[in-house]
């Protein structure tokens, strides 16, 4: 099957791709920054606004009504009340300001209430993961399909640590303890996107975190669906988008893990 692309798709990988190359020179400057006194932090928080326009003005120039929902400015409302993109500039903004390359432009664009195209770009890895509603999930050219694998036991998992000033250490550490003992490994690279995208490659086998937005999830949760995988809240239900927890796995591994996260949330002390 050769791959879909819609118009809108097409219209969101050239706005990704061009705020992709503005992004990789930023981020060479952190490089310098980062032995300075004063730091990248507030090059970096002026490098996520300047991003979140550049996209913004890209898709408004070909999509004139269309509303959004965007991590640093908001929402836009567009005349148009049928469609909005949802936009994650720089998804894994420690990283970035770290100079670790391992961040993401994330945009999924929403047609009443359904997503229905999604994109994460790494730029420094050139990892362009695309999705559309249908038509299946992509790796630059490459179908892809989520993990196949059904015992826990051969599982490697995805997670996001809360950090200083978010709530739930102990809930994340007793299923932290609870999946480490089960699993044969556990990753925490910091971008919820790319963990999505992850899941859809089958490189990781389920992703789990608490504490996320819309803009960290929107296109990825497309792209685990449309590679096959299911996706839902830690309770089981489908408050992906807003509810702010998620877990991402194949269809056989979903009760298990699930399971496991309940049960682990259970011992917690609060
Ligand atoms: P960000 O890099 O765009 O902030 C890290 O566990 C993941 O959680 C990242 O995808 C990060 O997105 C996201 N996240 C969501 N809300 C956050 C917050 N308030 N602070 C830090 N990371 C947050
Ligand atoms: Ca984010």
């Amino acid at each position: 099957m050769t791959k879909y692309i819609s118009p809108a798709l097409t219209v969101m990988v050239a706005a990704a791709r061009k705020a992709g190359r503005k992004l990789i020179r930023d981020y060479g400057e952190i490089e310098n920054l980062q032995v300075s006194m004063k730091g990248p932090a507030d090059f970096v928080s002026s490098a996520d606004k300047r991003t979140e326009l550049m996209l913004i003005e890209e898709l408004q120039r070909v999509r004139p009504g269309y509303g959004f929902l965007t991590e640093e400015h908001g929402v836009i409302e567009g005349p148009d009340r049928t469609h909005r993109f949802i936009i994650d500039p720089i998804d894994g903004t420690t990283n970035f300001l770290h100079g670790i390359p391992h961040f993401a432009i994330s945009i999924a664009l929403e047609r009443e209430q359904q997503m229905v195209s999604g994109l994460v770009f790494n730029p420094i890895t050139d990892e362009l993961y695309v999705a559309e509603k249908g038509h299946g999930a992509y790796l630059n050219d490459k179908r892809l399909r989520v993990a196949a694998r059904k015992e826990l036991n051969k599982t490697l998992l995805a997670t996001g640590i809360p950090f200083l000033g978010r709530p739930g250490h102990e809930t994340f550490s007793a299923e932290l303890s609870a999946a480490m003992a089960t699993t044969t490994g556990v990753r925490r690279f910091g971008a919820a996107s790319l963990d999505l995208a992850y899941v859809a490659a089958g490189r990781f086998d389920a992703f789990w975190e608490r504490g996320l937005q819309p803009w960290d999830v929107a296109a990825g949760i497309l792209l685990v669906k449309e590679a096959g995988g299911v996706v839902t809240d830690l309770n089981g239900g489908t408050d992906t988008l807003t509810g702010g927890t998620i877990l991402a796995t194949n269809e056989h591994l979903h009760q298990s893990v699930l399971k496991l996260l309940k049960d682990a949330g259970k011992t917690a002390k609060h």
